[in-house]
């Protein structure tokens, strides 16, 4: 049946066919990996976040499923931004689909580095700045430090020119949506990604008595079930805090239509999906996509613009 509702949403100037892309660091490590995801229903593909130099990252077992959602701790394994901006220049735009270009230094300097880099090439899509890594041993997220996110952002818009997302790290508090939203709408930033994994879970195995993966000591990032809640609670805090101009894409617990369906009730303008990837695949976008279009059939809506945002509260 051909159905007239649409799934198409808008970043910028940016458009998507459809609301639905990867989430950075799933799937997303090779040129094979992107192509798939370039070749399904996604809307577009975002990269590995890359540092300037190719990676290995941290020790195995750095990944964990759980029943939940799983736990990581893989630590920026990445080809290195030449490899991810070399995709990125050639596939940008190609068949109405968007590349996102992730990239994550390990200080300010190597991500103004990358920025120059990117500025200096032929590249004209959308980058997505990553301040919120929690797996690099001796290394506190970007996100949490206000002043430092204003530094980075004061030294990069005095050069790059390019549309700039940022990722950032959940909040938990009202202080912290206010204070992170106060310097971002100082800056001309094209959207935020909310949110990257709730940083330093902990799973313990309780038959083996162990943590269940090894960097620093079985610490890692949560994805999946664990964090819908956090996750809708930070598009719909920052979508009430930010310009409307800055779009939001919201990650964090989508596995069905009906988790979307949700994430654009507070306000997300695309969605990532991380966990539920990494568990089914390319398939996923297909899935889901029918999932939301029926839930929006049932629900007489066409387009996402009809209830974006419009979450209601109890009076
Ligand atoms: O590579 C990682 O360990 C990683 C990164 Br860069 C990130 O942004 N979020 C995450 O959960 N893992």
């Amino acid at each position: 049946m051909q159905s007239n509702i649409s799934l198409a949403s808008q970043i910028g100037d940016y458009k998507f066919d459809n609301l639905l892309l990867n989430a950075a660091g799933i799937r997303c490590a090779t040129t094979e990996e992107l192509d798939k995801i370039l070749d399904s229903d996604a809307g577009g593909c975002v990269t590995k976040s890359a540092t300037p130099e190719p990676r290995k990252g941290n020790e195995s077992p750095r990944m964990k499923a759980t029943s939940m959602g799983c736990i990581n701790s893989m630590g920026l394994p990445n080809h290195g931004l030449d490899y991810y901006l070399k995709f990125a220049e050639a596939n940008q735009g190609k068949n109405g689909k968007q590349v996102i270009l992730s990239i994550a230094g390990l200080s300010i300097d190597q991500n103004i580095e990358m920025l120059k880099k990117i500025q200096a090439s032929s590249f004209a899509g959308l980058t997505e700045l990553n301040l919120s890594c929690p797996n690099i041993a001796g290394k506190s997220q970007v996100g949490y430090d206000f002043e430092a996110v204003r530094d980075v952002l004061t030294s990069a818009f005095s050069f790059f020119k390019k549309p700039l997302g940022l990722k950032l790290p959940p909040y938990f508090d009202f202080n912290q949506f206010d204070g992170i939203a106060e310097v971002l709408n100082d800056f001309p930033v094209t959207y935020i990604n909310v949110i990257n994994s709730i940083g330093n879970g902990l799973v313990v195995d309780p038959e083996t008595e162990s943590v269940v993966i090894k960097p620093k000591g079985g610490f890692g990032g949560l994805g999946g079930d664990y964090v819908k809640p956090t996750a809708l609670a930070n598009v719909r805090a920052l979508r009430q805090r930010l310009r409307p101009e800055i779009s939001i894409i919201g990650t964090g617990g989508i596995k069905s239509g009906k988790d979307v369906f949700e994430h654009v009730l507070c306000g997300a303008n695309l969605v990532q999906i991380g966990t539920a990837f990494g568990f089914d695949g390319t398939p996923i976008f297909e899935r889901i996509s029918k999932e939301l279009t029926a839930i929006m059939e049932k629900k007489g809506y066409k387009t996402l613009d009809e209830f974006r945002g419009k979450l209601k509260t109890i009076e």
